[in-house]
């Protein structure tokens, strides 16, 4: 038994968006139960408990040392009573049973494989679910109507599951670096999202879009697609067969990638705002409204006392697509 005195008890600032986190923590284990009863509550339209529990794990990943006790864990924020009951537990009896319950249960294991699809999200599933869809298979054989994106998602399932490279981000970068300089010269390109950073994967890659002269990137998307749709292949449009060399590593490959286009003037804004995490983006505009009287969004930064200050003027421009990773021979 560890003497009270000698437990190191760690100390954070309660907003996330005010600590410094690495991409690696010292209490995975705790982190990745918590993140799964997020994810748990996410997927079964509880926000509320998901970003309690999002808070929990995001105070986890800032502690310098492994935590060996709940003890140490005395004043710290955002630990609620379920979070530390899952945390006593672990740290006591090496699991939570909550966590392998909810990760053995056939609700969580069917929310997860459906909503993994491309464009399907929790409503959907949980519709699907309730009438008896539980795996892939079930779904075809259902005959289900699924719109364009949700079929494009079933055909490059295994694909759009792999993780992306920043390599493979890289690769795609130069592809959309093509496109948008094809379409509008000068434009640029910037890596947002997890790659931006310095995750080594990613679920997607996500791109911002601009132009140094104020309103030379309206109208930009549409195009941009066009130009994808005529030179690479994009989800819905015709398959090429892969040649014999065509295979191994250079093999046509479903990546998702998420575009946004942004006028210079709100340029920081969208770079901000985009590049995540999504619970640093939440706690940051937290942080701005309850602390500095401040509303912070991708668009504009403008003080609550001020009128006439700062206006939304633009509704977001942003496309979702499946680029398979190559240029057509
Ligand atoms: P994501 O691409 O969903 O997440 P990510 O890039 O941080 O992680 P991953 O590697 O798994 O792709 O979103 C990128 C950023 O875009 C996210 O940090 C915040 C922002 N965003 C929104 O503002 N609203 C949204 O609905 C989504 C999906 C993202
Ligand atoms: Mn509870
Ligand atoms: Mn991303
Ligand atoms: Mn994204």
């Amino acid at each position: 038994q560890i003497d009270e005195a000698e437990v190191v008890a760690f100390s954070v600032p309660s907003y996330a968006c005010l600590r410094r986190t690495t991409l690696d923590n010292h209490n995975p284990v705790l982190t990745d139960a918590l993140s799964l009863l997020a994810e748990n509550a996410e997927l079964s339209d509880e926000d509320g408990r998901g970003v309690a529990f999002r808070r929990a794990a995001a105070v986890l990943k800032a502690l310098p040392e492994p935590v060996t006790g709940v003890t140490q864990l005395r004043g710290l924020p955002c630990l609620g009573g379920h979070s530390l009951r899952v945390i006593r537990d672990i740290l006591e009896n090496g699991a939570s049973s909550e966590v392998e319950f909810t990760k053995q249960s056939e609700r969580f294991k069917a929310l997860k494989v459906l909503t993994d699809i491309f464009g399907v999200g929790a409503k959907t599933a949980e519709r699907w679910i309730r009438d008896g869809i539980h795996s892939l298979h079930q779904l075809q054989e259902s005959g289900q109507t699924l719109n364009r994106a949700q079929q494009a998602g079933l055909e490059h399932y295994d694909d759009l599951k792999q993780p992306v490279t920043k390599a493979e981000a890289d690769a795609i970068g130069e592809i959309v670096e093509e496109a948008v300089v094809s379409v509008l010269p000068g434009a640029q390109i910037t890596l947002i999202g997890g790659f931006r950073r310095g995750k080594l994967t990613g679920h997607d890659v996500d791109f911002l879009i601009t132009h140094p002269e104020e309103g030379r990137e309206v109208g930009l998307m549409p195009k941009v697609v066009s130009w994808l749709e005529s030179q690479v292949k994009l989800s819905g449009t015709k398959q090429t067969e892969n040649t014999p060399e065509d295979t191994g590593h250079r093999r046509w490959r479903a990546v998702r990638v998420d575009l946004v286009v942004s006028p210079i003037s709100q340029f920081a804004f969208a770079l901000l705002g985009w590049t995540g995490s999504k619970l640093f983006e939440r706690e940051l505009r937290r942080w701005a409204g309850h602390e500095k009287a401040m509303s912070l969004s991708s668009h504009a930064l403008y003080d609550n006392k001020q009128v006439n200050t700062l206006h939304y003027a633009v509704l977001p421009k942003r496309v979702f697509f499946v680029i398979v990773a190559g240029k057509n021979p």
